[in-house]
């Protein structure tokens, strides 16, 4: 009965690891600059208050494959009536996929945040502002 458990366990662990590697992303933002589109995707679609798991990725606006973007990062402002702005930037680390970066990022309220991302390497340089909202 133990052995069954123990294996009940085992298996309902990597279903949910499965499950984790393949849940479908859902863009919450996207913008083209030049040749360049930067995306943002995340299993939730969208940013919250507190920390957020995200994906960035660079891809080409003429065929839509992955362009190597290089050194990239992404930062984020937001203003506040009578405050200094509200910064916050992402912990990027590129994936196993050319133009893709798992990120990082944490957010101390809601509202939304003037997004810059810049990115150095064999796509050229390059830099794009957007603006998402963190709910
Ligand atoms: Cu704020």
């Amino acid at each position: 009965m133990t052995r069954l458990i123990a294996m009940l366990a085992a298996f309902t662990f990597m279903l949910g690891f499965g499950a984790g590697v393949w849940a479908e992303e859902k863009t919450f933002a996207t913008q083209k600059s030049k040749d360049v589109v930067v995306t943002l995707k995340s299993e939730a679609g969208q940013w919250k208050q507190g920390k957020n798991n995200f994906v960035l990725e660079f891809t080409s606006a003429k065929d839509k494959q992955p362009v190597d973007a290089g050194k990239v990062s992404l930062n984020t402002s937001m203003t506040m009536s009578g405050m200094s702005p509200m910064v916050a930037g992402a912990a990027l680390t590129p994936d196993k996929a050319p133009g893709r970066y798992m990120g990082t990022i944490e957010f101390p309220d809601t509202g939304t945040r003037q997004v810059t991302v810049t990115w150095d390497g064999p796509a050229g340089q390059g830099s794009t502002k957007l603006s998402v909202p963190v709910r």
